[in-house]
């Protein structure tokens, strides 16, 4: 497994459309693979495979240690609306409220190639559409008013400069039993 570099705010494969999978191959299983590495690294409950460059449509997430690949996903129903705070790996240190359906259900292929649907709500269906947003181009950022979205785009002209190249560079946590002590 590899831990992949992603892309911030600015980069332009964050505004793609990804393409849809046809195929389940070696080469997509270990993009999961390194997806959910990179995810925890950066200590995420989501990611998308535009994040780290790559346009296949697939996204991982796990919200209460369940890992779910989403090959292909698209929500099929959605009802009520609530408003929470998000982030995003793409864009640090910056937050915002966003209004989301209060529960969708999600269709999806997992890596064995069988289609599930997924009944979700909160946290793991806002990690949904966050995720399916991405695959379609989509920030949260776009759903903040004129004003905020003005006020994030200023501050991420400071915060931009950490990422050179509009990469975001990580660091594998030090597993703890491997944890070096002063007496090493
Ligand atoms: O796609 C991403 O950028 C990952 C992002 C997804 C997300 C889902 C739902 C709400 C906000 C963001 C994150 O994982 S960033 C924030 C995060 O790690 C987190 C958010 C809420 C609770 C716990 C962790
Ligand atoms: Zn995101």
């Amino acid at each position: 497994m590899s831990l992949l570099e992603i892309h911030v705010l600015g980069s332009p494969v964050l505004r793609e459309e990804t393409k849809l999978v046809t195929e389940i191959t070696d080469d997509l299983r270990q993009l999961v693979d390194d997806m959910f590495e990179t995810m925890r690294a950066a200590q995420g409950i989501g990611l998308a495979a535009s994040q780290v460059g790559r346009l296949e449509r697939v996204a991982v997430v796990d919200v209460d240690n369940e890992p779910i690949v989403l090959i292909n996903p698209e929500i099929i129903a959605e009802s009520g609306s609530e408003r929470a705070e998000e982030g995003c790996l793409s864009i640090p240190d910056i937050y915002g409220d966003v209004d989301r359906a209060a529960r969708v259900t999600v269709r999806a292929t997992n890596l064995e190639g069988k289609t599930f649907e997924r009944e979700a709500s909160e946290l793991l269906g806002r990690a949904f559409q966050h995720e399916i947003d991405h695959l379609h181009g989509k920030l949260f950022i776009d759903y903040l008013s004129f004003l905020k979205r003005r006020g994030v785009m200023a501050r991420w002209e400071d915060l931009k400069e950490k990422y050179p190249g509009q990469r975001r560079v990580l660091t594998a946590p030090v597993a703890a039993e491997h944890k070096m002590t002063n007496d090493e």
